[in-house]
């Protein structure tokens, strides 16, 4: 039997359980905004692949932002194109760059020739999980993650980042039956990898729908929701006895707030658009919520920092009901924390999510 959790406050909020403060973790908590993962990247080639395919690596980096700051969950290191990688796409980072596929899905024979990857060309991802697992020796629980169906199709048929989407949306408009082969196929696909982490020891799961929102509503529905949907309908929710809870967060989704609570997830995680209050009291009884401070706010002196993230915290409100019950709050960024945030910033995001989420458990 693993070791068990010391801090169980991550899980717990997913559930909808009673916490003594609200847990927090934040989107790319291991990343370039930390001197020390700089370094480690250095030392792997300045390569991003060569960190995520290396355990070693994988493993120091996922630590990394846990040495610093008290947060209660860590995150794989990893990324959600490693899936399309597997499938022969050919994954690049070029230097300062985003990614780049050599092979990108566009035509009706492209389209044809995606497989399910065989896992074995994801086993280092598995071996990090393991890894990170073991490193972590029950201080906090470990994130697992995936892109969605629809946000890695966005990148397999840009071929890279993507400020308009035009070649994905033309060919949803034009030639919805290829899209939907590619989402078919991803579905497929990401349910293996998903359970293949948790087998390996991951303990949460998160599916990125990044670029959800992107699309007219209605649209939204077919081509990314039922989709995701369907990601979670396949996924294990438990492992030696404990439950695995379900993230799914679409940027810009708030106004299909009802539509994600209602997808199979556990925890809805919400970018700083929507109101927590109001987002809570439509489906706080149904799910728990994650999010949403801007990750700009971290640019701010630390002061700022500390009253936003209180601001966040009072429009959920004291997560205990006046029925005696518990609505969950996972405290995050409303999306990934930029490359040049000041990490002393953060320590006071932390220091304050913990210290008013007490206080505002003993006053209600
Ligand atoms: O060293 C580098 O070059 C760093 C950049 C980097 C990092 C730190 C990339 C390239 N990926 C990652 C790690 C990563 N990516 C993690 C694990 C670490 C953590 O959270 O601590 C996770 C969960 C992701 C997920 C991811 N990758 C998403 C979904 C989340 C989101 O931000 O919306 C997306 C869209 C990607 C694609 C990707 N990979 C890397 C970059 C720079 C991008 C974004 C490109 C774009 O904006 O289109």
């Amino acid at each position: 039997m693993p070791v068990p959790l010391r801090n169980d406050c991550f899980l717990r909020a997913c559930l909808r359980q009673a916490t003594p403060h609200t847990p927090v973790w934040l989107m790319r908590q291991a990343g370039r905004y930390l001197p020390e993962y700089r370094a480690t990247r250095e030392h792997a080639g300045n390569s991003f692949m060569g960190l995520a395919t290396n355990v070693q690596y994988a493993t120091e980096v996922t630590l990394q932002p846990l040495e610093r700051f008290a947060l209660d969950a860590a995150i794989l290191f990893s990324d959600i194109l490693t899936v399309p990688d597997a499938m022969g796409l050919g994954l690049s980072f070029g230097v300062g760059e985003g990614p780049r596929f050599a092979h990108p899905v566009r035509d009706e024979a492209a389209v044809a020739a995606l497989h399910v990857p065989d896992l074995g060309k994801l086993r280092y991802v598995f071996d990090a999980v393991a890894s990170i697992r073991r490193a972590l020796g029950g201080r906090v629980p470990l994130i697992g993650f995936s892109g969605s169906p629809w946000t890695l199709a966005c990148y397999m048929v840009e071929g890279g980042s993507s400020s308009d989407y035009r070649r994905v949306k033309t060919m949803l408009y034009a030639r919805p039956d290829l899209l939907h082969r590619i989402l078919d196929v991803n579905t497929r696909a990401l349910i293996a990898y998903l359970n293949a982490q948790v087998d390996a020891g991951a303990q949460a799961l998160m599916v990125f729908d990044s670029w959800g929102g992107v699309l007219a509503d209605g649209v939204f529905r077919r081509f990314s929701l039922d989709y995701t949907r369907r990601v979670l309908a396949g996924v294990q929710r438990e492992k030696d006895g404990q439950r695995i809870p379900l993230i799914v967060f679409t940027k810009g989704g708030g106004q299909w707030l009802q539509d994600l609570a209602g997808c199979g997830a556990d925890v809805v995680g919400l970018d700083w658009t929507t109101d927590l209050g109001r987002a809570r009291a439509l489906v706080g009884g149904q799910v728990a919520l994650q999010g949403n401070l801007d990750p700009m706010v971290l640019f701010a002196p630390p002061e700022a920092v500390a009253r936003e993230a209180v601001a966040v915290l009072d429009a959920f409100g004291p997560p205990r009901r006046a029925d005696g019950g518990w609505d969950g709050h996972v405290f995050n960024l409303g999306h990934g924390i930029n490359q040049h945030t000041p990490p002393e910033h953060v320590s006071a995001l932390v220091e304050a999510v913990h210290s008013h989420s007490r206080r505002l458990r003993q006053a209600s």
